[in-house]
């Protein structure tokens, strides 16, 4: 018997109208001219100063922090610069009460949100009082396990849900943290649950040396919110007011009760992975590395700010120096933290009593750390 004929669904087509959704939404141009007038967010000259002068710090603070590594005063760090308009312009559109869950590259974000800088290069020492937050400041810890923030920021939006303030769950991957099973749960949950959470996929276009083509055969990350049935959007990483307005809406829907949003931020870290070793040189060529370097955030602005007539030199240099300063005292402090002692980490690990294994190994390092 001939099969009954059924009304056929073309699932390629479904595809390529959900991809052609997926525009990359752009304010400001390479040449830090406005693209898109509708879109310029309404924010103050003092504030587009206050966001100019974080990204010109960040670099600051990027530059040096590679010189300490360098030197074998610092631990553990990943690069930023290439990410400032990313990490900077998506953090200045959230509030104080909001929380911040970064990955190990997001240490800029929770400086600026309030954990002091001297802690963060503890941290990067892998120093325990690095990880003690101050209260108040929303923020944890930066997560070394790719996507596993994603699955705590959907927890922490809904401890937030549940208690009713206004107020979102902030978290970043990259476009490798895009390929984890964290990342897919994370954004799952949070749809089901109408949470309020904003996730960053900063797609800067690497894993390590794997390149984003082999991360996902899907045309852009964004996409894969319509799976999970929220809304994704496409941004232009490189451009600070694009990040900010897309980050403004998502936390306006979110606190409204209108869920959560995936965003994924087109950007290029202009340096290695980490400080550990890689050599980008083996994985990207010197043409790739200056058709970005055209795009850098902190030149665009800068000619946008300078076109506005509210930036210049002077003021720039204003915050370098500011930044050297502040950076020379915060790394004088982490070297004035006491090493940590074994004993530490028993002790903070425990609120209440300790497991008697934990007592023996306690007694016995109180008593070689005495010596
Ligand atoms: C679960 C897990 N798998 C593997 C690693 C090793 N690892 C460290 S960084 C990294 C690449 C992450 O790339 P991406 O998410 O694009 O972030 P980026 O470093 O580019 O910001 C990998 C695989 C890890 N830390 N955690």
């Amino acid at each position: 018997m001939a099969a009954k004929k059924t009304k056929q669904i073309d699932p390629e087509k479904v595809l390529k109208t959900i991809e052609e959704q997926f525009e990359m939404f752009q304010i400001l141009n390479e040449e830090g001219e406005v693209v898109n007038p509708d879109a310029v967010p309404d924010l103050t000259d003092e504030e587009l100063v206050e966001l100019m002068s974080r990204m010109v710090y960040t670099r600051i603070l990027d530059q040096r922090s590679i010189s300490l590594n360098r030197q074998g005063r610092l631990g553990f760090y990943a690069p930023t610069a290439g990410q400032e308009a990313s990490q900077l312009a998506s953090h200045f559109a959230l509030e104080k009460e909001d929380f911040i869950l970064p990955g190990y590259r997001d240490v800029p974000q929770i400086v600026w949100h309030g954990l002091p800088l001297w802690q963060a290069f503890l941290f990067s020492r892998g120093h325990f009082v690095g990880n003690q937050i101050p209260e108040g400041v929303n923020v944890l810890p930066p997560q070394i396990i790719i996507g596993a923030q994603y699955i705590q920021a959907t927890g922490v939006a809904l401890g937030i849900q549940k208690r009713g303030t206004k107020a979102v769950a902030v978290t970043y991957t990259g476009d490798g943290g895009s390929s984890q099973g964290d990342f897919y749960e994370g954004i799952n949950f949070a749809g089901a649950f109408n949470v309020p959470a904003i996730f960053f996929v900063q797609n800067n276009q690497y894993a390590i040396s794997t390149p984003r083509e082999l991360q996902t055969s899907a045309k852009t990350i964004a996409q894969k919110a319509v799976a999970a049935g929220i809304p994704g959007v496409l941004v232009d990483g490189m451009d600070p007011l694009a990040v900010y307005a897309a980050t403004k809406d998502a936390r306006e829907r979110a606190v409204n009760g209108g869920g959560p949003t995936l965003i994924e931020t087109i950007c290029y870290r202009f340096g290695p992975h980490t400080m550990a070793g890689d050599d980008p040189t083996r994985y990207r060529t010197s043409d790739t590395d200056s058709e970005w370097e055209k795009k850098d955030p902190l030149v665009r602005f800068r000619k946008y700010m300078e076109g506005k007539g509210i930036w210049n030199e002077e003021k720039e240099n204003e915050v370098i120096e500011r930044a050297k300063e502040e950076i020379k005292e915060a790394i004088k402090k982490a070297d004035a933290t006491p090493k940590q002692k074994v004993t530490d980490l028993i002790n903070i690990m425990h609120e209440s009593e300790l497991p008697l294994n934990l007592k023996e190994q306690l007694e016995i390092y109180t008593a070689k750390e005495s010596k």
